[in-house]
């Protein structure tokens, strides 16, 4: 069987994907727009298509992709477009097109009315996901995937903006975007789908799921992207939880997550260069 290869590329927030001769760029979460919502606040932001245009112009030269897949959240405004994205989704789109022809949106949350948006070329799968020679399985992470995808060795997703944050001596903290790797229990994301789908059943899981949809579950490598927008904030996975998890985070980790159904705790952290930050459970600690 031929060989899939999942990594993150050098110092940027994407992930380049391999299997045989194909390669396939993924970048998430750009949320396009965003600087708007800023600016209802007084906080003026130059947009930042150019500088996301430019980045993924050098990463496409340095790693020359078939095609670029954008993994969710492409704009900010949830449901109503607004106007200013009128202009810069569509500048993105444009740009992006000329740099590499064959993109691919998996919607986010954020993502209602895009299609208006985006040039034809631009296919726009469906918030359940997509999987790439079935070996990786790629969603948001707002919402449960496809079936398929859980028979999938990778699982690839978005919408956390995962950061770490350090205090130093002085009391300063230092936030940095980082990737997150953490095995999944095939087994728990299993009767996760099934309940999502309101299937009832006796017995395992994962016999039911062999069943139902053909696919015989697997326990995943997953990785959580971080923001390819790197001028949000995220969510500090290393925050200590007192009194357990806000709103805001229960939102931000998505069902998947949530379900335990992906052990976060023992999860890895990366930053963009490579540094190995330790295990979930254990930068916690030094965050107390
Ligand atoms: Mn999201």
């Amino acid at each position: 069987m031929s060989e899939t290869i999942v990594k993150p590329v050098a110092d940027q927030a994407a992930l380049l994907l391999q299997h045989e001769s194909d390669r396939v760029l993924v970048v998430a979460d750009l949320h396009l727009g965003w600087e708007v919502s800023l600016s209802h606040q007084g906080i003026h932001v130059p947009s930042q298509v150019p500088r996301l245009l430019d980045k993924l112009r050098r990463i496409v030269k340095d790693v020359h992709p078939r095609q670029v897949i954008l993994l969710g959240d492409v704009k900010h405004a949830v449901a109503k477009v607004e106007l200013e994205e009128w202009k810069y989704v569509p500048e993105f789109f444009d740009g992006l097109v000329e740099i590499i022809p064959d993109v691919q949106v998996v919607p986010g949350n954020h993502d209602g009315n895009l299609e208006p948006l985006t040039p034809r070329s631009v296919k726009i799968g469906t918030s359940e996901g997509i999987s790439l020679w079935d070996s990786v399985g790629l969603f948001h992470g707002h919402a449960w995937p496809s079936p398929p995808l859980l028979g999938c060795k990778f699982l690839v997703m978005g919408h956390l903006h995962p950061t770490v944050v350090f205090k130093d001596p002085l009391g300063f903290r230092i936030t940095r975007q980082a990737w997150v790797r953490a095995k999944s229990n095939g087994q728990k994301l299993a009767e996760g789908v099934l309940k999502h789908a309101s299937v009832k059943y006796e017995g395992n899981a994962t016999d039911e799921y062999a069943k139902k949809y053909g696919v015989k579950v697997v326990d995943a490598d997953c990785v959580i992207m971080p923001s390819f927008n790197d001028y949000l904030g995220g969510q500090p996975i290393n925050r200590a939880f007192t009194e357990g998890w806000t709103d805001l985070y229960k939102e931000y980790m998505g069902p998947v997550l949530r379900s335990g159904g992906v052990d976060f705790e023992n999860g890895e952290a990366y930053l963009f260069d490579g540094t190995y930050l330790g295990k979930i459970e254990d930068l916690r600690k030094l965050n107390q």
